[in-house]
């Protein structure tokens, strides 16, 4: 069945805050709080819930939040409001003249995404042609201040069954960090992520890398240098995976013709959206290249859509979509738990499945406002 023309005479905007179980430390820098742009396409009988990814410094990548409220505010949710949602690929047609700004349009084509499918009975899982309700999880662990430290979060996370562990790394917390964990942690599937701190004058390190038998290698190099990923991986035997080099389907078939990487991280904010999220993984399935869904410290609203996302047939390895508790003492929606099997639910709920509690939601918004129909 195919959801009808919804209208949505009204966009709101809300900048959330909420602190973090601990810090999170990355070769980019540290965030002790997450902050967030939450969408809300409000329709005469529906609504629908986004959120943006977008850092609160633009560090990760050109984005930051208080350039995507504005980007959201002045030019997208204005856009939106111009047209009825006949079509799910509607929501972005009328902002393809902004360039990039990927995060703030994600937002919101998964806000009207939301509202759309709501309004027809159909989960986001149904609409992407997901194949299973149940995913296996993984968690991206920080760096942190010891080693000792580090092994002791680790552990915790294994006890809860999480699938893969994550270790950030970055220049001078590295080969040493990763053995260490590797010779107390033997069995455990471990995958490294430098965030682009490196440059091709690292490769001993990451030939050095190559002998621990790690999953794989995310984002070693610098976003703009798919050509030394393809040089690096030709020399390596472990996997490379890209993240922030992939801010495209197109940059999906540059970089698997290249041979830039044999993994793809999927960031549905670092895309662009939802459905071209979908574009990205159809270039990886047609190829042979395996993808997992990756996470920018979503609450429940952006984990609910990575979750939907991770249960399409080509995403065959475990993702960062951890639980609630991983992140938060309390997230904005119920809170997403863990099986001891590793798994999680995909949200069986119209739309995304989950919405933000209004009483959670009113003690973090830090900022609100409401773009209307001209
Ligand atoms: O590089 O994958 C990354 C968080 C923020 C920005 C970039 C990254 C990450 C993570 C955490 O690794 C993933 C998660 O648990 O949401
Ligand atoms: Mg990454």
């Amino acid at each position: 069945m195919t959801p009808a023309a919804v209208d949505l005479p009204a966009i709101e905007l809300r900048e959330v805050a909420l602190p973090l179980v601990r810090p999170f430390r990355t070769s980019f820098g540290e965030e002790r709080d997450k902050r967030a742009i939450l969408v809300r396409a409000i329709g005469d009988d529906t609504e629908g819930w986004g959120e943006c990814v977008a850092s609160v410094e633009p560090r990760y990548s050109e984005e930051w939040l208080g350039g995507a409220w504005l980007a959201l505010e002045r030019l997208i949710a204005p856009s939106v409001l111009a047209g009825a949602v006949k079509r799910p690929g509607q929501a972005l047609e009328g902002v393809q003249w902004i360039r990039g700004h990927r995060m703030a349009k994600a937002a919101m084509e998964a806000a009207v995404l939301d509202a759309w499918l709501r309004a027809g009975g159909l989960t986001l899982s149904e609409h992407l042609g997901g194949v299973r309700d149940r995913v296996p999880c993984g968690v991206s662990v920080g760096i942190a201040p010891t080693i000792e430290a580090m092994l002791e979060e680790i552990r915790s996370y294994l006890a809860k069954g999480y699938r893969r562990i994550k270790l950030k790394i970055e220049p001078g917390r590295d080969l040493a960090v990763v053995r260490a964990v590797r010779e107390a942690l033997p069995d455990t599937p471990v995958s490294v992520d430098a965030n682009g701190a490196y440059t091709p004058a690292d490769t001993p390190l990451f030939e050095a890398l190559d002998e621990l038998g790690l999953m794989m290698i995310e984002q070693p190099l610098d976003v703009e240098d798919l050509t030394d990923h393809a040089a690096l991986q030709a020399r390596l035997r472990t996997t490379i995976c890209l993240d922030e080099s992939i801010r495209s389907s197109r940059d999906a078939e540059a970089a698997i013709r290249l041979g830039a990487c044999r993994v793809i991280n999927i960031k549905p904010g670092r895309v662009g959206g939802i459905l071209e999220s979908k574009r990205v993984h159809d270039v990886a399935l047609q190829a042979g290249v395996p993808v997992w869904i990756g996470g920018m410290l979503e609450t429940g609203v952006g984990r609910a859509a990575n979750l939907a996302l991770a249960s399409m047939p080509g995403v065959t390895l475990p993702g960062d979509t951890s639980a609630s508790d991983r992140y938060f003492p309390e997230d904005l929606t119920k809170p997403f738990v863990l099986d001891p099997d590793g798994t999680m639910a995909v949200p069986r709920g119209p739309g995304i499945g989950v919405a933000p509690l209004p009483s959670r939601l009113e003690a973090c918004t830090a900022r609100r406002t409401t773009v209307t129909s001209p």
